[in-house]
């Protein structure tokens, strides 16, 4: 049962505003003659805040005294976007605060737009922990978030001629959502040796000495769930100099430089997110971060168990760890060396209560993104955690060794220590063994685990260790906030909002398929969801495009596995379709705006060249007199969740074309679905998922099946194989220097010609080019193009990412809601 949610503080638009005039005169000190904006958007948040943090404070303090089992998310990435429009819909006042800013001169919009991102994160993995929170603080559970609170955020990308340049995101100027608790600090030991002592009873023990200390102090961000007073807390750790200051020692004797630079090197390591998605590097400073969030973060666990006075044994009750990825594994070794080194619990004691603590999420197979360290590295920086690890890993290798004594090659295959020069530790094994539940993201994802890189531990620990829990994304955001036109025509038409707190009562609004006015509005909706976005598009790119022409989207991190190359491919393909026709039959074309939006890696140069195949395509395509509306291409500079929520409402079809099998999920997917968009796609990640649920008939489906791809890849290296003549006219087209120099692009084409096209872009082509034409035929018949959108929204209920943390509470977590205590 839900709490009737009673609003305290200002409750009319006069009170609002006095205190949101209150904040911008004394908490920030500015004088109403120059109140921009910015002042008032400032002043909007700090009003607000102060609701949020008196449910917050209560909901800890009801936490601490329930003493109930409570769920821990450490992930290095949450990618939060904005809060204040967030907080408004949770605190429930933002019609009020509406009213009160219009009498003070300002638009809603307006105010809520001038709040940076924090974007904490690179994609999907990142967004996905935010929507977790969401859902956790919506449905009561006792859960805190555990991150990195960086200075940088993923980088700001700019287009400069044609190319992607990086340009820092330093968000930390104004930031009301964050308390910095100086009071809440760990120190954390880096390098150092390792000696062994006997204590009393003759029994050996390992100590961990020397090395370095940085010192980490705690930042905590309230996460306010939905119609709920509960609000849990994200803890973000900054990385500071243990001293706090810099060395005194060194100041005093006048060596200021080195004495600042110690300080400065300690701040690194909370400095800057790394902006590689999908690319693991082995750096040392990457390392570092993982270590220094994970020891901060079980010391901060266990300090809160050990206040509860029970035995150790107690722990896994009381405690749920999900790692999210293998970027946080350290946190197994860190517990085994916390219970064996400083609580003196015997070994198997210690790994009894770490394996049942920790639950581990895989999101991607990709070969080159599954994290190794280097033995040196590790035993350089972290000693005694190798020394844990090898154990760990003897012990393991034993018991595999008396299950399948047969099987020599079995125990390389499965160490956690790959014997390559130099050795490495394979995390993701790691993560896989000090857990006792793995889960994939999607059922094909969740399949593939158990059949590619996992095949081995099946055999070991048996089927039941592995699950799925299909993604999902929160409908506060992806509907409610990007879309309110449309969360209040659906509320309309089911008598309320319910739909935000049980997405699966959407299937009630397939009784308005057939209904002539719901289907009129739900149109109008999604044609000035288009308007604005044309709007954003002439202010961003100069270009105006046809709000009536098909909106065509793929946002998202730009990535060979992706795709991008074959939606551009594609778009070339069409224009020199275009060119041919002859003017009547021009006319006769479905408009087409192609939308790109997404960031490379900066290191990743196939993905820059994609990018700038993207923009030199729109130069020639927007400026070609015989095109007109019939085709333009637009590339959206710096993609992020705030122009997520502008771009997914927007879209009439949006892409999700991975090579079959490489896609863990998407979770883009979802949210355009959700807004009455369709899409075309592989079968791969959760595409499989909204099919199913949606029906074959309301997506476009082509390509390559997961199953072939292994077969097709070797017909490539070893086989003949003839390029698809339609593909081989657009590689014509770019090596004639239509879209400029082609030299810029012949590595993206010989990739395909000539290196064996991983991905398989050759082979999809033709199957590609097809659904676009066919789609372009289903949207000329509208009134079927309608039934379908309108059909997708009703089907995808299962989507909500309330339902995925349903999920991992039953299956994973074994933790129950924890309801706000009523008000006497
Ligand atoms: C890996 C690495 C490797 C080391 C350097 C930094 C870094 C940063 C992120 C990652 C994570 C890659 C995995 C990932 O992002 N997977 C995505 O997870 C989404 C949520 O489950 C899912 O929807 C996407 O399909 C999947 O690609």
């Amino acid at each position: 049962a839900w709490k009737k949610f009673t609003p305290k503080g200002f409750t009319t638009p006069e009170e609002f505003e006095k205190e949101c005039v209150r904040h911008i005169e004394t908490t920030l000190a500015r004088s109403l003659y120059n109140c921009d904006e910015f002042a008032t958007y400032a002043g909007t948040a700090l009003a607000f805040r102060d609701r949020l943090v008196l449910d917050w404070n209560k909901t800890q303090q009801n936490q601490t005294f329930a003493d109930q089992k409570r769920v821990y998310y450490l992930s290095l990435e949450f990618l939060m976007g904005r809060a204040l429009d967030n907080a408004m819909l949770n605190v429930g006042m933002k019609d009020v605060a509406a009213k009160g800013l219009s009498e003070l001169g300002f638009r809603m919009e307006d105010i809520v737009s001038q709040e940076h991102d924090a974007a904490l994160g690179n994609g999907g993995l990142g967004r996905l922990a935010a929507c977790f929170l969401d859902s956790l603080a919506s449905l009561n559970y006792p859960a805190w978030g555990y991150g990195l609170r960086y200075r940088y955020g993923i980088f700001k990308q700019e287009i400069v001629d044609g190319y992607q340049v990086e340009v820092p995101d330093y968000w930390l100027d104004f930031n009301p959502w964050e308390f910095a608790r100086h009071d809440i600090t760990v120190d954390i030991q880096f390098y150092g040796h390792v000696s062994k002592y006997q204590d009393d009873n003759g029994t050996s023990i390992s100590v961990w000495e020397g090395g370095e200390i940085v010192q980490a102090v705690a930042y905590d961000v309230p996460v306010p769930g939905y119609q709920t007073e509960n609000t849990n807390n994200l803890r973000l750790w900054a990385s500071k100099a243990a001293s706090g200051e810099f060395d005194f020692q060194k100041f005093n004797s006048g060596e200021y430089e080195s004495s600042v630079a110690d300080q400065q090197r300690a701040e690194t390591i909370s400095a800057v997110l790394y902006p590689n998605d999908n690319l693991e590097r082995g750096k040392e400073l990457r390392l570092k971060q993982q270590y220094f969030w994970c020891a901060a973060s079980l010391y901060d666990i266990v300090r809160r168990f050990k206040k509860t006075k029970r035995s150790w044994k107690d722990f896994p009750t009381q405690v749920a760890i999900q790692l999210n990825d293998t970027h946080p594994t350290l946190a197994i070794p860190e517990l085994q060396r916390i219970l064996v080194d400083q609580e003196g619990l015997d070994w198997e004691e210690a790994w009894s209560i770490v394996s049942k603590t920790f639950g581990y999420t895989n999101h991607t197979v990709l070969p080159e993104a599954l994290e190794k360290w280097s033995v040196p590295l590790f035993q350089h920086l972290l000693p005694r955690h190798l020394q844990i690890i090898y154990d760990i890993n003897l012990n393991f290798l034993h018991y595999v060794e008396r299950t399948f004594p047969k099987d020599r090659d079995m125990l390389s295959r499965v160490s956690i220590i790959e014997e390559s020069n130099p050795k490495m530790i394979r995390m993701a094994f790691l993560a896989l063994i000090g857990s006792h539940k793995v889960n994939g993201v999607a059922e094909l994802h969740s399949d593939l685990i158990k059949t590619t890189i996992f095949k081995d531990f099946v055999k070991v620990f048996g089927p039941d260790k592995f699950t799925n829990v299909t993604n999902g994304i929160t409908p506060r955001r992806w509907l409610h906030q990007a879309n309110p036109r449309l969360s209040e025509l659906i509320a309309s038409k089911l008598g309320g909002h319910e739909f935000l707190k049980d997405l699966t009562l959407l299937h009630k609004l397939e009784n308005y398929v057939d209904d002539k006015e719901f289907r009129k509005e739900f149109q109008e909706i999604k044609y000035a969801n288009k308007v604005r976005l044309a709007k954003h598009i002439k202010e961003a790119n100069g270009v105006s495009v046809n709000p009536s022409a098909l909106f065509d989207v793929q946002v998202k991190r730009i990535h060979e596995y992706k795709r991008q190359q074959l939606n551009i491919f594609g778009v070339i393909h069409r224009y020199l379709a275009i060119k041919a026709m002859s003017p009547e039959e021009r006319k006769k074309l479905v408009p087409r705006v192609s939308i790109f939006g997404g960031k490379a890696a900066p290191g990743y140069w196939m993905a820059k060249t994609v990018i700038h195949l993207i923009n030199q395509v729109g130069k020639v395509v927007n400026n070609d007199k015989d095109v007109g509306d019939a085709l333009k291409v637009i590339f959206l500079e710096d993609y992020n969740v705030s122009k997520a929520e502008i771009i997914t409402p927007a879209s009439d079809i949006s892409e999700h074309i991975s090579t079959a099998g490489t896609e863990a999920s998407g979770t883009s997917n979802m949210k355009f679905c959700l807004n009455g968009g369709l899409i075309i796609g592989t079968c791969d990640g959760a595409n499989i998922e909204i099919t199913r649920e949606i029906g074959e008939n309301n997506i476009f489906l082509f390509g390559n099946l997961a199953e072939d791809v292994e077969d097709l890849r070797h017909s490539h290296l070893y086989g003949t194989y003839t390029l698809d003549s339609s593909l081989q006219a657009v590689f014509d087209a770019i090596s004639d220097g239509m879209f400029g120099d082609a030299s810029h692009f012949s590595a993206l084409v010989n990739g395909i010609v000539e290196h064996g096209d991983y991905y398989l872009v050759s082979d999809d082509f033709a199957s590609y080019c097809k659904t676009q034409d066919l789609i372009d035929e289903a949207y000329k018949n509208q009134e079927e193009w309608w039934t379908k959108c309108i059909t997708t929204v009703a089907r995808m209920g299962f989507f909500s990412s309330d339902r995925c943390i349903d999920e991992y509470a039953e299956m994973i977590w074994n933790v129950e809601p924890l309801p706000p205590k009523q008000e006497q």
